[in-house]
């Protein structure tokens, strides 16, 4: 079966489209300790070359320089002699390259930049650069945008910024992001898709990575792996999440509802139904699922309702979309759904404090919690309005810390029919990074805390980030910004 997968997956590579962007300027004279920053006036993902040249008498010796790719103006002075994240330093986007000899210098590897910096370390004498030209790859077809009416300029600004993110990060796969970690996770996957339904509409690449996690290999409780590596070869990735798994479920309905592709649906649903069985592994001995989530890179968040809800939000898609395809099983999983959200009720919510606050959590309250109760359907209507709104009211919840979980945020208050809340949260978290100068929406956002990462420094988070993109879905399909 995994050669067959991988055959699907093949079948659907995705053509990569290049523009070169060209940096018109005049010959720069530059000698050791200079210093020349290229701005490319827009985030891209591509390749980078530029031309080098002698200026007073032929250069003897190799021109060393540092060339450093930056997503933000922020990381153009970054020092990354001191950083002291947990991931690997490697991702920080700087080559010390030596330049041989006169004439047009191509860089090998693919960069995500915004602005190109430049430094000279050693050369025997002055050299002259010129010739910029960085080539950005993506398989977005621009020319497919679907085109739209907006008439709010904010949500509209939004709107761009995240097309670009999504343009960005979709290349073979739908990257999680191009400067790191460039590789496929379910999380990302499921919002990149989603966006992209809206927006470049692009089925093939969502079917091609479908089909590339039907290849990977399952745990021991027949969970799918969160994340694949496919290029140059095909390798299944070693970390399970057990949310993860539970979302490609939602990424294969999402893609039936949306394609209407019966025979792709068909050919995965073995690999979902297993995915969704593996839940069932995860059980305690209250029958609520436990262990292995990741719902948000948030330290010290306790997130055992939180994978309920995201486990009952599946069963419903699940149940939903089975249903209309005629898969008898339908019944074994609605009557799963209805005893879950019954026993998630009875062990997770607080009737007193009217939230979902509780031992299993250490009584822990968070925004995590209340979106996915709402979102698995345990409390509905005008109490569950007053339950999120409380908890994302409220001073003492722990707030999410990713546009990741602010998505299921926004779903969450979407689902609830509290459309303006839902715009006021966009504006908030995504309309903040847009403020900040985004040209691409970053992969952790906590308002007033640009130096938030969960990886011990913020020069490693990724400022093009798949996760984020999801703005243009909610604006493009609820409307949003249009009734003015
Ligand atoms: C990080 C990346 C990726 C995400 C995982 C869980 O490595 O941000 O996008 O899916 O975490």
């Amino acid at each position: 079966m995994k050669e067959y997968f991988l055959k699907k997956a093949e079948e659907n590579l995705p053509e990569i489209k290049k523009k070169e962007i060209v940096i018109n300027v005049e010959p720069i004279t530059l000698g050791v300790g200079d210093t020349y920053i290229i701005d490319l006036g827009n985030h891209h993902v591509g390749y980078f070359s530029f031309k080098m040249w002698y200026v007073d008498g032929y250069i003897d010796a190799p021109v060393r320089m540092a060339v450093r790719f930056c997503e933000t103006n922020t990381e153009i002075d970054d020092d990354y002699s001191d950083y002291k994240g947990g991931l690997c330093a490697s991702w920080l986007q700087e080559e010390i390259i030596n330049v041989d000899f006169p004439g047009v210098y191509n860089m090998p590897r693919r960069y995500a930049a915004r602005y190109i910096k430049i430094s000279i370390i050693s050369a025997p004498k002055a050299c002259a650069l010129s010739d910029f030209v960085f080539e950005s790859v993506t398989s977005a077809d621009v020319d497919k945008l679907i085109p739209f009416d907006i008439r709010d300029l904010k949500l509209e600004k939004i709107d761009k910024v995240a097309v670009n993110t999504l343009k960005n990060c979709m290349q073979r796969v739908f990257e999680d992001g191009p400067k790191r970690d460039r590789r496929l996770w379910i999380g990302d996957l499921r919002l990149e898709a989603l966006a992209n339904y809206y927006t470049f509409n692009n089925s093939e690449i969502v079917k091609r990575c479908l089909y590339l996690f039907a290849a990977t290999e399952r745990n021991d409780k027949g969970a799918i792996v969160s994340h694949l590596y496919e290029n140059p070869i095909f390798v299944s990735g070693d970390w399970y999440i057990s949310d993860y798994s539970l979302l490609y479920v939602c990424s294969l309905c999402d893609y039936y509802n949306h394609t209407g592709d019966e025979e792709t649906f068909k050919d995965l649903y073995s690999v979902a139904r297993s995915a969704m069985d593996a839940a069932e592994n995860y059980k305690d001995d209250y029958g609520i699922v436990d262990g292995g989530a990741f719902i948000d890179w948030c330290p010290g968040l306790y997130n055992k309702t939180a994978f309920e809800g995201i486990y009952l939000y599946t069963l419903d898609l699940w149940c939903q979309t089975i249903k209309k395809l005629n898969y008898t099983e339908v019944d074994i999983y609605s009557k799963r759904l209805e005893e879950g959200r019954n026993i998630a009720f009875e062990m997770l919510f607080n009737k007193e404090k009217n939230a979902f606050i509780n031992k299993f959590d250490e009584n822990q309250y968070s925004v995590h919690s209340a979106v996915w109760m709402v979102l698995g359907g345990v409390v509905s209507g005008e109490d569950a309005k007053k339950i999120l709104l409380n908890a994302l009211d409220s001073e003492d919840s722990v707030k999410p810390k990713t546009p990741y979980m602010h998505h299921y945020v926004v779903d969450a208050l979407i689902t609830l029919g509290l459309i303006e809340r839902a715009e006021e949260y966009i504006k908030y978290i995504w309309g903040g990074m847009v403020d900040d100068g985004a040209d691409t929406f970053f992969e952790i956002y906590v308002p007033n805390n640009p130096d938030f990462s969960p990886y011990g420094d913020r020069k490693i988070n990724s400022m093009c980030h798949a996760w984020s993109c999801t703005p243009t879905y909610f604006i493009r399909k609820y409307g949003l910004g249009y009734d003015l």
